[in-house]
C-alpha cells in the first residue's frame, strides 16, 4: 500500500465543504487503487486569525515542508481584509515552496453549456501556464505618507529573466503533450515597455527551443477577447501572474462555472510541496448552504493524485466528473440547478 502525507487546509467559507467532497472522492479509491491518504488537516484561515491575529500559526508554512503535498480550499471573508488573508496564508505558501506555475485547465465539460453560444467541448480546451512567485504578486511596493493629502502607493511588478523562462520552458513542454501544439503568450509589452518588453524577449528565446510548437503573442487584451470570440484557438497560454489570474477567471466563465475550474500550483522540481486548489474563492455569500459546487476542488483532488504519481486513480476522477456532468442529472445551482454539495459529490461517488 503506497502511503502519501497530505497537508488540507480548508480555509474560510467554502473552503471546508468543497475539500471535505475532495477527500471523501480520493478516499474512495484508496482501497481499490492500492493507496492511502494520510491527511493532517490544519485549521488555518480568517477564523484563526480572528483569534490569534494571524492566518497561520507561527511557523506554520514552515511545517509544511514536509508534506508531499497540500490540498487548499480557499481564503476570504468579510472579516478579514482580503489583502491579509492572501498574503498571510495563500501567496506566501506558493512563494516559500517556489509553486513558480499555476496550472490551470479550462475545458467545457461534457453537458454542461458555455456562455458562449454554440460553443461545445471541442472549442474549448484550453490550459493556463500562470507565473505563480513574482510579476505583479511579487509583494514589492509600499505606502509614504499614509493618511496623509499626499498619500501615494507603489505595487512593483518584478519579473526575473530565471522567473520567466522557467514558466515559459514549463508552457513548451506542455504544449509538446497537446494535440494542437500552440503556445499563446500573453503580453502587453506596447503599455508595460520595461517588464512584458522581457518577458517578449525570453518567450522568443524559449520558443526558438521548440521548434514543433507554434508561438503566438497576442497582448492580453485581444487574447481575452479571443477567448471568447474563437477559444477553439487558444490552447496553452503562459502568462504572468495578474494577467494569468484574470485570464482563468474568463476561461473558468466560458467553461460554463468558476465553480468547476481546479488548479495546481506546482514546484516542478519536486523539491518542495505542490499545492492543489479550486481557483475559486471563499463564496461567503453562499458559505455554510450546502450548494457550493465542489467540482473545481475533485477535479483539483485529481491533479493532486497525478501529482502523486496516482495516475489511475485521477484518471478515474475525472472520468466520474465527465459521466456526471455529461448525465446532466445532478446540477449545483452555479449550473442552473437545485442540487446540493452532497448530491454532486454522492453522485460523483456513484459514478465512481
Ligand atoms: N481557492 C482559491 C482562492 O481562495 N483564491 C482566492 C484568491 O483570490 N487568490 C488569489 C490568487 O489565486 O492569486
Amino acid at each position: 500500500m503506497r502511503s502519501h502525507q497530505i497537508a488540507a487546509i480548508p480555509g474560510d467559507g467554502i473552503g471546508p465543504e468543497v475539500l471535505d467532497a475532495g477527500l471523501a472522492v480520493i478516499e474512495a479509491l484508496e482501497k481499490d487503487e492500492g493507496f492511502a491518504l494520510n491527511t493532517i488537516r490544519f485549521p488555518w484561515g480568517s477564523e484563526f486569525y480572528l483569534q490569534h491575529g494571524r492566518m497561520v500559526k507561527e511557523g506554520g508554512i514552515e511545517s509544511l515542508r514536509g508534506f508531499e503535498a497540500i490540498y487548499f480550499g480557499a481564503v476570504g471573508s468579510k472579516e478579514v481584509p482580503d489583502h491579509i488573508s492572501v498574503w498571510d496564508l495563500i501567496l506566501p505558501i506558493r512563494q516559500k515552496f517556489d509553486q513558480y506555475v499555476n496550472l490551470r485547465p479550462m475545458r467545457l465539460l461534457p453537458g454542461l453549456t458555455s456562455p458562449l453560444a454554440g460553443r461545445g467541448p471541442k472549442d474549448i480546451d484550453m490550459v493556463c501556464v500562470r507565473e505563480n512567485t513574482e510579476g505583479e504578486y511579487s509583494g514589492v511596493g509600499g505606502f509614504v505618507h499614509r493618511g496623509r493629502p499626499g498619500e501615494l502607493a507603489n505595487e512593483v511588478a518584478t519579473f526575473t529573466r530565471a522567473g520567466i523562462e522557467r514558466l515559459v520552458q514549463f508552457g513548451f513542454e506542455l504544449a509538446r503533450t497537446r494535440p494542437r501544439k500552440l503556445v499563446a503568450s500573453a503580453t502587453k509589452s506596447n503599455a508595460l515597455r520595461h517588464s512584458m518588453v522581457l518577458w517578449d524577449e525570453v518567450v522568443e528565446e524559449v520558443a526558438g527551443r521548440f521548434t514543433d510548437i507554434t508561438l503566438r503573442r497576442y497582448h492580453v487584451d485581444a487574447l481575452a477577447a479571443r477567448m471568447v470570440t474563437q477559444p477553439d484557438t487558444v490552447d496553452v497560454i503562459v502568462a504572468s501572474n495578474l494577467f494569468g489570474d484574470i485570464l482563468t477567471d474568463l476561461g473558468a466563465a466560458i467553461s460554463g462555472s468558476l465553480g468547476v475550474a481546479p488548479s495546481g500550483n506546482l514546484d516542478p522540481t519536486r523539491k518542495n510541496p505542490s499545492m492543489f486548489e479550486p481557483i475559486h474563492g471563499s463564496a461567503p455569500d453562499i458559505a455554510g448552504r450546502g450548494i457550493a459546487n465542489p467540482i473545481g476542488a475533485v477535479w483539483a483532488g485529481a491533479l493532486m493524485l497525478e501529482h502523486l504519481g496516482e495516475k489511475q486513480a485521477a484518471a478515474r476522477v475525472v472520468r466520474a466528473i465527465e459521466k456526471v456532468t455529461a448525465e446532466g442529472k445532478v446540477r449545483t445551482p452555479d449550473l442552473g440547478g437545485s442540487a446540493t454539495t452532497d448530491d454532486m459529490t454522492n453522485a460523483l461517488l456513484e459514478a465512481l
